[in-house]
């Protein structure tokens, strides 16, 4: 049963807040997973109303990748109601990942617009959460589309997702191809399409740092448990894995 629900997740909404806490390594590897999923991602920015100036978070977010939706909103506002509508429609699921304190749950009561969910006010000194949820609850709104809410992640590792970095890093995957080695590194090589690139000023030296890390840690994940050669997709397992996470 909870496989089923996890497997038929369509869109997983992304929610990280427009304050200290937002961090841009941390939003790819959830867009890498959704991407590995085939899952629809759609990236939230909460707490547009706490912060000056919302736009630096809503450019670092479009950065990742030209085809994730951002979408910056007040989730306490009535805003989640028209701005998520694209994708909650009846027969769908949803489903709010994100670490905690970001505003899943209030985006969730936003949705039903009562307070089905418990939420808490974050930590002041960091702006993080207190782990409010503690374990997946879904539940459907009055037309049939199914929203899960899950607690918010400590942690997350990539493992098995090669293809969904490579989707979120196309168009470095493209000009890798174009480099004179197979097996350039992008470091030292002579004839090194992501290198030029990069001096032309088109590619930021950040993001292939960020590429390099992703992919080296999906790697290592993914041999340390390659015996271990599940059909599951890494964020079924990650969906179904919080709540034993959340509980150590
Ligand atoms: N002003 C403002 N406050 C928000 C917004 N989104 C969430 N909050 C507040 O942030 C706090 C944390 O929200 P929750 O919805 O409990 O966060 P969560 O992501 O569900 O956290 P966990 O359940 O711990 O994973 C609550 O006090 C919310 O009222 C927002 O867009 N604007
Ligand atoms: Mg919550
Ligand atoms: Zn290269």
């Amino acid at each position: 049963m909870k496989q089923m629900i996890a497997a038929n997740v369509d869109t997983v909404f992304i929610v990280f807040s427009c304050n200290k806490d937002f961090n841009i390594a941390r939003l790819e590897r959830y867009v890498a997973l959704a991407c590995e999923a085939e899952v629809t991602p759609v990236i939230l920015l909460t707490k547009a109303d706490l912060c000056d100036d919302p736009i630096p978070y809503l450019d670092a977010a479009y950065a990742i990748s030209n085809s994730v939706v951002v979408e910056v909103l007040n989730a306490l506002s009535d805003e989640p109601i028209t701005k998520l509508a694209p994708w909650c429609h009846p027969g769908q699921t949803v489903a709010f990942l994100g670490s905690s304190g970001v505003g899943k749950s209030t985006l969730v009561n936003a949705l039903f617009r009562d307070g089905v969910a418990d939420t808490a006010a974050v930590r002041e000194d960091d702006s993080k959460g207190r782990h409010t949820t503690t374990r997946r609850q879904l539940y459907f709104t009055s037309d049939g589309c199914a929203v899960l809410d899950t607690p918010g992640m400590r942690e997350l590792q990539l493992t098995d997702v090669e293809a969904g970095i490579a989707d979120v890093f196309s168009d470095m995957v493209a000009l890798a191809s174009q480099c004179r080695f197979n097996d350039c590194k992008h470091a030292t090589e002579p004839g090194c399409a992501i290198r030029s690139a990069m001096g032309r000023g088109e590619i930021d030296p950040a993001r292939l740092t960020r590429w390099n890390k992703l992919v080296a840690e999906e790697r290592f994940n993914s041999s340390s448990l390659a015996e271990r050669k599940s059909a599951d997709k890494s964020l079924h397992k990650m969906i179904n894995s919080i709540q034993q996470k959340n509980r150590k």
